[in-house]
């Protein structure tokens, strides 16, 4: 439970969080003089190169984010003549982009991401076009005030003497940063985190008058924040399976270098995972293994599960001994045996079962799942070879493999069962029913 709230708020605060306070504690804080032309810098690089990883990384919803975001600040530099105004086009453009671009950012993220094919992009252009139009029609020179919705007062004008944004746009950037603190921990996805911030970024930048030097940081910091986003996004994917969200091999072989003595490893197997496939499908099988892995990811005594193989884990305890690590793996063994997996028409997936799956079933004479088929569910257990670094084993493809080694005696001497290398003593036995 532990690592799991401190995922979440890492998910929450890294990098969004930290590149926002950074750029509020810089330009509020004033503990370093930034120079015009530094920021103009900041704010080309942070567009051009947000832009060009989103391309590069097919993420529409990024590129449009940014687009919005860029051509908003263009339009609110253009119609202020690069100073914040109280009357004019340059405050109807302030008061109709502080209504737009938060539902623009909304919707953005609400949408799917289908990349960067013609028919994803085209209603997105339009949409740009047309609301480009709506501006630029209301800001024509010597409008004076912006329609009324933009500036309807909901509430006390009073209580809103702090900021120069109208009441409906604050009432839209929260709706904004509600609905992605909300997929946040739904989904604990980098791009929501991004657009939480990002939302945030735009606030303050509006806040600050929207133009000005302290304005464009703000902005800027809006695009680097999307930026950063996909560059979360791209080391999710290199360091986390997909299936599982479990730190996959290249995180587990990252965590190799960085281990220092003492340590201990534990080889995770799912039994009888085979017939599991034969018996219910390829997809229950899926299911099962994100379920295993959910218990994996909170293994107690500061342990780290990765997903090194098919169905195949390794838990990581740097610092701890087999001692201290026994009676956790013991839990955790227990709890993937006490979880029953359910699924709606057992009946129907089990003979999804296809080609040959089926047919190695067939053969396969003691082919049987390790647990009895509840009705509608399923339960699994796993066998656990667990192993320390002490001399003479002291390199971890050592450790491993003693590990890998303990965990076969495990799955020979009837699975369910945690075996310590170099003991031959069974240190959990517990029968099959
Ligand atoms: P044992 O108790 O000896 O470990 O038996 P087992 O059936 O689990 O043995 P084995 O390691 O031979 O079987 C692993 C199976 O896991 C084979 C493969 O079909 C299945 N598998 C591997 N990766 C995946 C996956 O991503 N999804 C699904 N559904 N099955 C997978
Ligand atoms: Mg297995
Ligand atoms: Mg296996």
């Amino acid at each position: 439970m532990e690592a799991w709230r401190k995922g979440m708020l890492k998910s929450l605060f890294v990098p969004g969080g930290v590149l926002l306070l950074i750029a509020v504690m810089l330009l509020q804080g004033g503990l370093l003089p930034i120079s015009a032309s530094a920021v103009a810098f900041y704010y080309f690089a942070a567009f051009a190169a947000g832009a060009l990883l989103a391309w590069r990384f097919h993420s529409s919803q990024i590129l449009f984010a940014l687009l919005f975001i860029f051509l908003a600040h263009r339009a609110l530099e253009f119609f202020s003549a690069g100073h914040p105004v109280s009357i004019g086009p340059g405050r109807i453009a302030f008061e109709a982009i502080a209504f737009l671009l938060p539902i623009n950012l909304v919707f953005l993220l609400l949408s799917r991401e289908r990349g960067l094919q013609l028919p994803a992009i085209l209603p997105r252009l339009g949409s740009l076009f047309l609301q480009s139009v709506f501006v630029a029609v209301i800001c024509r020179p010597g409008s004076v005030k912006a329609p009324f919705p933009l500036h309807v007062e909901l509430f006390s004008h009073a209580w809103f003497r702090w900021t120069p944004i109208p009441q409906l746009s604050l009432l839209i950037l929260l709706g904004a940063v509600i609905l992605s603190l909300v997929r946040l921990f739904q989904h604990g996805k980098p791009v929501d985190g991004g657009f939480l911030w990002t939302t945030l970024a735009v606030f303050a930048a509006l806040q600050s008058g929207a133009v000005g030097k302290v304005a464009t940081a703000y902005w800027a910091t809006a695009g680097l924040v999307l930026l950063s986003s996909i560059i979360e996004t791209s080391y999710t994917i290199a360091y986390h399976d997909e299936l599982t969200n479990l730190p996959g091999r290249r995180a587990f072989n990252d965590a190799l270098l960085r281990l220092e003595k003492p340590y201990t490893v534990a080889a995770v197997d799912i039994d009888h995972f085979k017939s599991v496939n034969d018996t219910y499908g390829h997809d229950i099988g899926d299911e099962v293994l994100r379920m295993v892995a959910s218990r994996l990811a909170r293994v107690t005594g500061g342990g780290t599960a990765y997903r090194v193989g098919g169905e195949e884990f390794t838990v990581l305890f740097p610092g701890r001994s087999v001692k201290h690590v026994a009676s956790h793996l013991e839990d955790l063994r227990v709890a993937v045996e006490n979880s029953v997996f359910r699924f709606r028409g057992g009946q129907e997936r089990r003979s999804a079962a296809r080609g040959p799956d089926r047919r190695t079933a067939a053969r396969k004479k003691n082919a049987q799942p390790s647990r009895d088929v509840y009705r509608d569910g399923l339960s699994v257990t796993v066998s656990i070879g667990v192993a320390e670094a002490t001399a003479p084993m002291l390199e971890p493809e050592q450790v491993i493999k003693a590990a890998d080694k303990a965990l076969y005696r495990a799955k020979k001497s009837g699975r369910n069962r945690i075996e310590q290398a170099g003991n031959t003593r069974t240190r959990a036995k517990q029968s099959i029913a």
